[in-house]
């Protein structure tokens, strides 16, 4: 089953016909299982400006018995050939098509029209061959049609019990199989299309399409003998080499490659098992195999991850990027010793301290010197390349509750971190006013913050306040900033993914120059928070007096040293 391709079987039962009557042919094919029907739903591919996909989907007798080992000779009974639809529908959201084999005895073909019609199947085929059926597609192999006038009279019973006007009834006629030719078979269409049929297959099993293709011409006559036309199909599977071009000008609405993927599964089984033999391990068939990886994500895993990650109640991660490298120091900020105890070490006791314990740091420049226990380590093996919002990103599976950023030269009172937690807001950044009282004594460029209205003048460890950022970066005048950025944010679970989409829009689009930043590569984190901003979100502050320190230069260090 899959979550993603969802349609109520009502909507479902009655798109075959709208697309029929819209668009007048469409193609059509097979599945036998839930995964082989994610494949048949999803698949896309592009020629030139146009996107091919196909319209709807064969749930076949041939490859759902084959599937589970059986001939195809109406061995498997219905209960497990529902199992296959249910399997099917329940993984695609196109139209079904339900090979009905010979429908069984009439009574039974009214039971199992009922069945379809509520399970949102939109058409069912059946073939004009007295029950139990033999494949048609072997030479040789008993082929013993039935009495047209009991067949019609199936059908009339199968269009009495259909309740909706949507469900199709479509009957295969099988003269060229069993070697009676055209004229019965054009005698058995007028008798099926008199009885109310929604349609015709005509099936053939020589490797040439002359048969289908007279039937096609005579079956214009007929229909305009009749006064009316219904659809006609064709399932080429032996005169493989028409196309659908050719299909359709020969007057055929449907087109049913009705065995490929199971063939195509079965031929690639066998040479991976023989394979593995032959090599006597596994790495050589890794080429004929999909990744895991892919699996997962077609039937939907990576969401049931993402979903246990995300509700969560409670839970919050922390990002601390720590990647880079600042040629003040010889080491990676974050493992720099105050009074014997790495910067890094001094968070995590911090944010231990607060009840957090799921915290990522991402490593790049000295990766390999980063041993501290009691938190998860990501790479960005870019770091020399791309500056900190990329670094950040690659944690972005941590993202999916809500998150607290946190920059790797900090130290901070616990307090703060107490106050981001229950923050109400979806973004919220930590200020710092105080910078202005000693503005002209410092010499680094700050992150500074201009907001909407002006500071508070409340002198607390932290003071939320309504109040925006309307511009955040490192060239804003001093004089008329309001704030600091002191390296610490929040992000809801909704504020992760406004971000997130913004990231990627960007990643795709953006180029040249990026707010301060040359490109969006080199891009900061307040660079992307002005953005974030420019976009029309908000982003509030949580206004902070002292109660951190952030690590520069050696003399900083001292001053902590001394603080702490
Ligand atoms: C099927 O796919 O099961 C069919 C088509 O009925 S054929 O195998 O050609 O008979
Ligand atoms: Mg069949």
């Amino acid at each position: 089953m899959s979550l993603k391709n969802r349609i109520a079987p009502e909507k479902r039962r009655g798109s075959l016909k709208k697309l029929l009557e819209g668009r007048g042919f469409i193609r059509v094919i097979e599945a036998h299982s839930g995964l082989s029907a994610i494949v048949a739903n999803n698949i896309k591919e592009q020629i030139g400006n146009e996107i091919f996909e196909f319209d709807a989907i064969w749930e076949s007798s041939l490859t759902d018995s084959a599937a589970k080992g059986y001939p195809d000779a109406e061995i498997i009974g219905p209960e497990s050939r529902y199992e296959t639809i249910r399997q099917i529908l329940n993984c695609s959201h196109k139209p079904l098509i339900v090979d009905g084999d010979t429908g069984g005895e009439a009574t039974n073909f009214e039971y199992f029209i009922r069945t379809l019609e509520d399970m949102g199947v939109s058409m069912v085929i059946i073939e004009d061959k007295k029950f139990p059926k033999r494949n048609s597609l072997e030479p040789g192999s008993k082929q013993t049609q039935e009495d047209p006038d009991i067949f019609a009279v199936k059908i009339e019973r199968g269009k009495k019990v259909q309740l909706s006007q949507d469900f199709m009834i479509v009957a295969r006629i099988e003269s060229f199989i069993s070697g009676l030719g055209l004229e019965d078979a054009l005698f058995r269409a007028k008798k099926y299309l008199q009885a109310g049929v929604d349609g015709i297959l005509i099936h053939s099993k020589i490797d040439t399409p002359v048969e289908i293709l007279k039937f096609a011409k005579e079956y214009q006559t007929l229909s305009k003998e009749l006064g009316f036309r219904k659809p006609l199909i064709c399932v080429p599977t032996t005169y493989n080499t028409i196309t659908e071009r050719e299909l359709k000008e020969a007057g055929f609405n449907v087109v049913i490659y009705a065995n490929h993927l199971l063939r195509s599964a079965h031929k690639i089984m066998k040479e991976t098992a023989s394979n593995i033999l032959k090599n006597q391990r596994g790495f050589e068939a890794e080429s004929l195999c999909s990744p895991v990886k892919a699996i997962f994500k077609d039937v939907g895993f990576l969401e049931v991850k993402e979903k246990d990650m995300r509700y969560v109640k409670g839970k919050i991660n922390v990002i601390i990027p720590a990647a880079g490298e600042d040629p003040a120091f010889s080491l990676p900020k974050s493992l720099i010793e105050i009074s014997g105890k790495p910067i890094l070490q001094r968070q995590i006791e911090a944010l231990n301290a607060c009840g957090i314990k799921d915290i990522t740091v991402i490593k790049g420049y000295k990766k390999e010197l980063f041993n501290i226990e009691g938190v998860k380590y990501v790479d960005n093996n870019e770091y020399d390349k791309t500056h900190i919002l990329h670094s950040l990103f690659k944690a972005e599976e941590d993202m999916v509750n809500g998150f607290i950023y946190i920059n790797s030269d900090i130290i901070f009172n616990q307090q703060i971190i107490n106050r981001l937690i229950s923050s109400k807001r979806d973004i919220v950044l930590v200020v710092d006013n105080s910078y202005a009282y000693h503005k002209h004594d410092i010499d680094k460029k700050l992150d500074l913050v201009l907001t909407k209205n002006k500071p508070s003048s409340e002198r607390r460890i932290v003071n939320l306040k309504e109040n925006e950022v309307v511009r955040i970066g490192k060239n804003i005048d001093k004089d008329m900033a309001n704030y600091e950025f002191i390296g610490i944010a929040y992000f809801s679970e909704n504020g992760a993914d406004i971000i997130k989409k913004l990231f990627y829009e960007l990643k795709n689009n953006h180029r040249g120059p990026f707010q301060e930043s040359h490109s969006f590569e080199q891009a900061s984190f307040t660079d992307f928070i002005q953005e974030v901003i420019d976009s029309g979100f908000k982003v509030n502050i949580l206004d902070t007096h002292k109660g951190w320190l952030e690590i520069h230069d050696q003399n900083d260090i001292e001053i902590a040293k001394e603080v702490l």
